[in-house]
């Protein structure tokens, strides 16, 4: 069986990972990596405290090396959130970087610290083999083995774990691998976190499956992104609100406009980046933006090719192997290709998940006859672009890239002692696409909880993006003759 990552393999002599001053090559991670194998094979599942650092990318190739389940754990995980993701996903091990510190809820897990020759203090380990080479890497393990759970908001309730096998991972980085001609000349930089297919799939697993590298700035800044691209960097990777930020900064900031220009290419993706921004950015570089559609689910789905023209407001062509619908509301599916009629995206391919961990419900509901269901409503161009138009479900928020049900926030503030009624709405904004907003009904509308008390609370159960970016107060949130919150009438 080929391996996951060859150039790791072959122990290349060439840079694979950068964060910060802290830097891998391929023969230095099939080091530190193979190190960590012998301390976590046999284990059922481990989790990755992913903080964006160097020890997050080792530990998840150690996880993948070994074959062992990953698990990739937001840092900034309220304390509801992560007991949950704890229960379900049940690690025997939690990877961290050293000196980082673990809260209350991973107490019971054991750690085990990803040291690297980035943090290594004294001598080397012995990690290598009787004649004193380096170990050799185990075998690879079956394409249909669990690579990493990833956990993933629904409309209500909390996170699911959608089991991405390695055929899911290897699938759609070899797809984009031919719709963007990536190479390993390619030098990816980007700031995305490293506990959501965005960023660690296709921003660190990505580059080192091509044998290319990637250089991660930690947090996002448009001085990061300069200086990346302008030292030898050839591709970006951002979500809408980054290259909304990019386009703000544009007008003054000459040496950003020619660090783009420069690019070979820059993707967006996790929601739609606005016309506006677009447009913004290609006046200012020349340069077009290149949308790919997907989802933790299912990975990619499709993609605006890199020797394709970039079309504003589309995501572009069904990438190599993956089969794609739309879907009338009866179940009947559309043939047009008119650029009209509107119908629910339905995917089939090796790019999928194969389910939701502990939850056989879930994972049936989300399919019909072999075809998962993805919510996301679209119209296909006569040239076969596709171009989204809006979700199935109210209850989904999108906003700066992250997935967020309403309904589980909406739990978390009815249990906050000031809190009658809660309901949770997103509203345009320019930067994150959509923010957050609680409509609240105070048990004592003479003292009401404040705006930045629900934010604390919320952030601190959930996680710091989930929480409302702003709150409004009513006196009764509006219901139908059923019961039912009339979401749509909140507004404004
Ligand atoms: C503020 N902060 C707080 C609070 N208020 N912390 C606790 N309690 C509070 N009340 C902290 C935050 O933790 C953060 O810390 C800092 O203040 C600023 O936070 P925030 O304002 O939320 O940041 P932002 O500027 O709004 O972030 C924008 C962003 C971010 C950088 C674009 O939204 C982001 O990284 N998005 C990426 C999402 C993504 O990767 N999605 C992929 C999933 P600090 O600054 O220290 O962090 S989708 C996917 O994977 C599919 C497959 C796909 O298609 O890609
Ligand atoms: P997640 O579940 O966090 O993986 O988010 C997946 C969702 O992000 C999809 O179902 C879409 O609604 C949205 N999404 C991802 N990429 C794009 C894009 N390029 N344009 C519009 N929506 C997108």
């Amino acid at each position: 069986m080929t391996p996951l990552f060859p150039a790791l393999a072959a122990r290349a002599d060439r840079p694979a990972l950068q964060f910060g001053e802290d830097t891998l090559t391929y023969a230095e991670l099939a080091d530190d990596a193979g190190a960590l194998v012998p301390r976590i094979a046999g284990a059922r599942r481990i989790a990755v405290w992913a903080t964006p650092t160097l020890g997050t990318a080792v530990g998840v190739v150690a996880g993948l090396l070994a074959g062992v389940p990953v698990v990739p754990v937001n840092p900034k995980s309220g304390e509801r959130e992560l007991a949950h993701i704890v229960a379900d996903s049940a690690p025997d091990l939690v990877l961290a970087e050293p000196g980082v510190g673990l809260p209350p809820g991973l107490a019971a897990t054991e750690r085990v610290d990803v040291v690297t020759r980035a943090t290594r203090s004294g001598p080397l380990p012995d990690g290598g083999s009787a004649d004193g080479g380096p170990a050799p890497l185990p075998p690879e393990p079956s394409p249909e083995a669990p690579a990493l759970i990833v956990y993933t908001s629904g409309t209500t309730g909390p996170p699911k774990g959608a089991v991405l096998p390695r055929r899911a991972l290897t699938a759609t980085l070899d797809a984009l691998e031919d719709a963007w001609q990536w190479t390993a000349d390619d030098v990816l930089v980007h700031a995305l976190p490293l506990f959501h297919v965005h960023g660690l799939i296709l921003g660190v697993l990505g580059p080192l499956r091509r044998g290319g590298s990637v250089r991660h700035l930690g947090r996002f800044d448009t001085a990061g992104v300069t200086r990346e691209l302008s030292s030898g960097a050839t591709m970006l990777f951002g979500v809408p609100t980054m290259y909304h930020r990019v386009a703000e900064a544009l007008a003054d900031d000459p040496a950003l406009v020619k660090a783009l220009a420069g690019a070979r290419l820059l993707v967006s993706g996790s929601a739609a980046l606005p016309v506006h921004d677009h447009r913004r950015i290609t006046a200012a570089t020349g340069r077009g933006v290149v949308e790919r559609y997907g989802m933790t689910e299912t990975l990619m789905n499709t993609s605006v090719r890199a020797d394709g023209a970039p079309r504003a407001g589309t995501v572009g062509l069904p990438l190599r192997g993956v089969e794609l619908r739309l879907v009338e509301e009866s179940g009947e599916p559309i043939e047009a290709y008119d650029g009209e009629t509107v119908g629910e995206i339905q995917v089939r391919g090796p790019n999928l998940f194969t389910a939701y961990l502990n939850r056989p419900d879930a994972t049936e509901a989300a399919f019909t006859d072999g075809w998962f269901r993805t919510g996301d409503m679209a119209v296909r161009d006569p040239d076969g672009y596709v171009r989204i138009v809006g979700r199935k479900a109210t209850d989904l928020i999108k906003s700066g890239g992250y997935k967020i049900g309403a309904g589980e926030i909406e739990n978390v503030l009815l249990e906050h002692p000031g809190v009658r009624e809660a309901a949770v709405t997103g509203e345009p904004d320019a930067d994150l696409g959509e923010r957050i907003v609680a409509w609240i009904v105070p048990r004592d509308p003479d003292a009401p909880p404040s705006a930045g008390e629900l934010a604390d609370h919320v952030a601190g159960q959930l996680a710091a993006h989930k929480r409302p970016r702003a709150v409004r107060y009513l006196d009764a949130l509006p219901r139908n003759d059923m019961g039912k919150i009339m979401k749509r009438s909140l507004r404004g």
